[in-house]
């Protein structure tokens, strides 16, 4: 009996992905560069199993049924070209390649249109859950080529992970790169939660003075409220973990954070795309500022240490931290939200908001109870431009307003950094004020570089410019937006 579907890369997650589609009854045929790894795998985690193994990409050729399934689970970039490159000589027209990679999604584009060329199928999928979800049920976000997704479906549905309902944290995201978007977002939106949750634990130890058993508690508490989520609940356990000699083990880590790119990617995309996306920004700015120890330790000896005490009743504190986290967090998936929209409508990918956070409430590093609601918000209109008009998500903004403004100014007046939860505050009152000084902006541009206004009391779309200095000429610039 031929292989149901061909995996390269015995990596962490080439190895869980196959484990977990050999549970659910599929026929794995697994292969790796090196091919040691492939005996290591098959004499170690993978004995006893259906999985077999495949030396060189003919054996795994030879070894699957058509139309053949492969998909790659190798380090994003040339080295998926150059697994296509030899694949594709070696597959009959109607084959199909999936990578589930770290992708940035115009590489998607660039194959799955090349690909079409020579008749092979390719679909770029967007995998989330690290190992755990790998072995046991990942978020999957597939696109690419819409006819290879019947024959992929059932078992990317079977090995993903499930909500309450039961229903696959894995649907059909789109044509060409949609997949690998939407990974992309949910990554971005996965460093504005981590952001979010940093800034709320040092407003309490650092404000409130609060001890790890105790800022351990309270997250406890909040991931019994709306705020439950796997980050909330990995965030408790980290903060109760102590090390060797009894000490919070969290303290011990070096405070530089690293990244990957699918932060950057999502903030580059949304600047190409003039989607004010500041939350997700500021995060990926965080961890640029958070790399640069030696200078912020020389410049804290400069300027002096910040004594940051927060005065006042703890337990109101903590409450008013909560709704700020809360309220940030719906502010940041809403900015998430309008990117997708954005792209969705300049790629003609037709994105289903709905199906999107429904493949995001298991499996993957965001996962949430909140996604539910967005589902909710996206079933009752599916064209909703902010998520923070929806009538729940309106009603959590409308009630967490007054802490959320107190822990911020808080925040500013003790010299705490929350740059996320700031700038989300401050996205919202922009979005809600219908008139903001951009006609002063627009004033200086024209007297300037001669760049054009239009006026309130003349249509749109009518350009005017102004010789402010009475010394200007009467040529304007040309009027476009970049
Ligand atoms: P890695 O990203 O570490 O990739 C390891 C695989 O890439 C191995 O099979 C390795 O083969 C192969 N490879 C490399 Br590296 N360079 C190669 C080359 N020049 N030619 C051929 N093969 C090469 O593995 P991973 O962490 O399992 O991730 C796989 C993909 O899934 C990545 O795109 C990653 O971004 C993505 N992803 C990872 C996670 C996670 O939590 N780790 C989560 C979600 C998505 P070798 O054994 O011969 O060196």
């Amino acid at each position: 009996m031929k292989g149901d579907i061909g995996v390269i890369g015995l990596a962490v997650m080439g190895q869980n992905l196959i484990l977990n589609m050999n549970d659910h009854g599929y026929k794995v045929v697994a292969h790796n560069r090196t091919a040691e790894k492939v005996d290591d795998f098959l004499q170690g985690p993978a004995k006893g199993t259906n999985i077999v193994g495949a030396y060189s990409l003919q054996e795994l050729v030879d070894k699957l049924e058509s139309p053949r399934k492969i998909m790659l689970m190798v380090r994003a970039g040339d080295v998926v070209d150059s697994f296509i490159d030899k694949l594709v000589p070696l597959l009959d027209k109607g084959d199909i390649i999936i990578d589930g990679g770290n992708t940035n999604f115009p590489d998607t584009n660039r194959r799955v249109a090349a690909l079409k060329e020579k008749g092979i199928h390719f679909i770029g999928s967007g995998v989330s859950g690290g190992e755990e979800g790998a072995r046991f049920g990942p978020s999957i976000m597939p696109g690419g080529s819409p006819e290879a997704w019947p024959f992929v479906k059932p078992i990317f549905q079977a090995i993903s992970a499930k909500t309450e309902n039961d229903e696959p944290c894995c649907d059909w995201v789109g044509n060409d790169g949609a997949g690998h978007f939407v990974k992309m977002v949910h990554n971005g939106i996965e460093y504005g939660d981590m952001q979010l949750i940093t800034e709320a634990y040092q407003f309490m130890k650092d404000g409130l003075g609060m001890t790890h058993d105790e800022m351990q508690s309270v997250f406890i508490e909040w991931n019994k409220t709306e705020l439950n989520s796997y980050l909330v609940e990995i965030t408790s356990d980290i903060l109760g973990y102590k090390d060797t000699d009894g000490e919070p083990l969290v303290e011990k880590i070096l405070d530089t954070a690293g990244q990957k790119g699918t932060g950057k990617w999502t903030g580059i995309n949304a600047l190409d795309m003039g989607i004010p996306l500041t939350l997700i920004t500021e995060s990926v700015f965080a961890r640029c500022l958070s790399s640069l120890k030696d200078q912020r330790v020389e410049a804290e000896e400069l300027f002096g240490k910040k004594e940051s005490i927060v005065e006042g009743d703890k337990q109101v504190w903590i409450e008013a931290l909560r709704q700020a986290l809360l309220a940030s967090k719906i502010i940041s998936y809403a900015q998430g939200f309008m990117l997708m929209r954005e792209a969705s409508n300049e790629n003609g990918w037709d994105l289903n908001y709905g199906n999107v956070a429904l493949m995001w409430r298991g499996g993957c590093i965001i996962r949430s109870a909140f996604l539910s609601n967005i589902r909710d918000a996206y079933d009752i209109d599916s064209e909703l431009s902010f998520l923070g008009s929806d009538s729940y998500f309106k009603g959590i903004l409308e009630n967490s307003m007054s802490a959320w403004r107190k822990v911020a100014a808080k925040s500013m007046e003790v010299g705490i950094p929350m740059p996320s939860m700031t700038s989300a505050l401050t996205f919202l009152d922009g979005y809600t004020t219908a008139r903001l000084p951009a006609n002063l902006l627009q004033a200086q541009r024209d007297y300037f570089g001669a760049h054009t206004y239009e006026r309130v009391d003349k249509p749109k779309g009518e350009f005017f410019h102004t010789n402010w200095t009475g010394k200007g000429g009467d040529v304007s610039s040309t009027t476009y937006n970049s």
